[in-house]
């Protein structure tokens, strides 16, 4: 899989050096490829933004920029991620559709957003028609300062499902998740008495179908307290 992101703050990205991502991308399994966006400025000052047309707060993300910097980038069977607070909710089925894709783009814009007519030329059936697909995606319902932590969660959650990533593949397969894909009851390790705290019993008992049971038990009662 390549990953190319357009971002101001290139240096955001350095995390995607370390852990699990740095693996995957030295592995060759994954390609991450960041791009400064105010490389891309034509202008006097390099800037990357302007004024609302009909007025308004803030800044907003110029066109003619995101264009120069996008049009590369969009090659066949290409998904273009843009973040915004206003996107389609980000999920672990998402991540799973995501994690099927060949080259995934994140626009990451700042201040206000980005000029919409760039989500609009990108979804153009000129681009559909290559198989690119623009989604507008948001994290959760809470306001970033700009779509970069974002890009990195999704990138986080999207590369650890590609093939060879995770360090024990049995941990994707067969382990108990819920259907949003996390692991439904707590967990325990040594020691088996910690500060005063035992691990529950039935854990040391040796008995799998009596500890699957119980494992089901718990994940219904954290399922219970979240609804
Ligand atoms: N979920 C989410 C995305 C954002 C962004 S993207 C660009 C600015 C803010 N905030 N929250």
């Amino acid at each position: 899989m390549k990953i190319d992101v357009v971002t101001i703050f290139p240096d955001y990205f350095a995390p995607l050096k370390l852990s699990l991502l740095g693996k995957a991308s030295e592995s060759g399994i994954v390609e991450f490829q960041i791009h400064d966006l105010r490389s891309f400025a034509r202008n006097n000052h390099h800037a990357v933004d302007d004024t609302p047309y009909g007025g308004g707060a803030g800044m907003v993300m110029l066109p003619e920029v995101w264009g120069l910097a996008l049009d590369p980038l969009m090659v066949e069977n290409t998904d273009l991620i843009i973040l915004t607070p206003a996107g389609k909710r980000f999920d672990q089925p998402m991540a799973e559709s995501l994690s099927a894709s060949s080259h995934i783009v994140f626009a990451c814009g700042r201040y206000e957003g980005i000029d919409d007519r760039v989500r609009q030329h990108y979804s153009t059936q000129e681009y559909s028609s290559r198989n690119i697909r623009v989604h507008e995606v948001s994290i959760g319902d809470y306001v970033l300062g700009g779509g970069e932590v974002a890009s990195l969660v999704m990138i986080e959650a999207i590369t650890r499902l590609l093939p060879g990533v995770l360090g024990n593949p049995l941990s994707l397969s067969e382990e108990s998740h819920n259907e949003d894909g996390y692991l439904e009851y707590p967990n325990f390790t040594k020691p088996s008495i910690w500060r005063d705290i035992p691990v529950p019993e039935i854990l040391l008992s040796g008995n799998h179908g009596e500890i699957a049971k119980w494992r089901a038990e718990q994940a219904s009662k954290r399922a219970e307290n979240n609804i």
